[in-house]
């Protein structure tokens, strides 16, 4: 039998729920999303690297976890990307050079497809970063700094030597280069020091900031690819991962940040405490 009544208890093991006031259902979407925006900075996991893969010739070593890669070699140009399409998302990696050894580039590449490093027509974009101006072979220079660069042709061929293509190095032939870091267009990475680098990549603009401090601002028309790691020539350079996460990833993630979720936690309580 189909009990219909709306009396509290008078239908066997049911009860109605009270209506909730209105000043309680706004505290809670409140929480609610308080709660949304806040669990994407707490589900985000360092990336599986176990799937990404290696152009180049790099050696690429991961930890037990999967979840950092070391490029221990001085060799040519080197990628290790995630092979999959990567548009209109945050992306941060890590970065850390971990020998005083050499003074080449680190940096990430975008739009770019499994295999383009040798590839006839690429076409991706390469953030790359040195920590001295050095001249190499045929006086091709690589500029101390961080700077954009788009590709449209092989930077890497086996066997030339070991520093690979010098367009790559020299931001020359097929390297063209469109804009150089706002603060550190003419500054090295350091040694031993960990930097955190934020990529938006979209189809129209992309946005790198270091350690919070925007970088690179272009706008254009970027094609839709994976995003990687890129390194040339700089050996023992550990790199880590975090794809997709949410808007204003760049914002500094202080040690005020935890203190500022305690401040509105508390002050959501109350006002939860007064409407009861
Ligand atoms: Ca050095
Ligand atoms: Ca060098
Ligand atoms: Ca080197």
């Amino acid at each position: 039998m189909v009990c219909t009544s709306n009396v509290e208890h008078s239908c066997p093991g049911q009860s109605i729920a009270r209506p909730r006031p209105k000043g309680r259902r706004a505290a809670s979407l409140m929480i609610g999303l308080l709660l949304v925006a806040v669990s994407g900075y707490a589900t985000a996991q360092p990336a599986d690297l176990s799937g990404w893969q290696s152009d180049g010739s790099g050696v690429w070593q991961l930890d037990s976890a999967d979840t950092v890669a070391r490029q221990t070699l001085n060799v040519g140009p080197s990628v290790l990307h995630n092979n999959r399409p990567s548009q209109g998302q945050w992306f941060r990696a890590t970065i850390e050079v971990e020998t005083v050894d050499d003074n080449d580039f680190v940096g990430l590449v975008f739009g770019y497809q499994d295999g383009d490093i040798s590839a006839a027509t690429p076409d991706y974009y390469l953030i790359d970063w040195k920590q001295e101006t050095q001249t190499a072979a045929n006086n091709v220079v690589g500029e101390i700094g961080l700077a954009l660069s788009r590709v449209t042709g092989p930077i890497f061929a086996e066997g030339v030597n070991d520093l690979g293509g010098p367009d790559a190095y020299g931001h020359i032939g097929v390297v063209e280069e469109l804009a150089r870091g706002i603060n550190l267009g003419s500054t090295g990475w350091q040694e031993s020091n960990e930097y955190r680098l934020d990529l938006f990549y979209g189809p129209d603009r992309v946005q790198l900031y270091v350690d919070g401090i925007l970088e690179l601002d272009e706008s254009g028309t970027f094609p839709d690819g994976a995003i990687g790691f890129y390194n040339f020539s700089q050996p023992q350079t550990r790199y880590a991962a975090i794809e997709g996460l949410p808007d204003a990833a760049p914002v500094p993630v202080a040690p005020a940040f935890p203190l500022l979720l305690i401040a509105l936690a508390a002050m959501l309580w109350l006002a939860w405490a007064r409407l009861r």
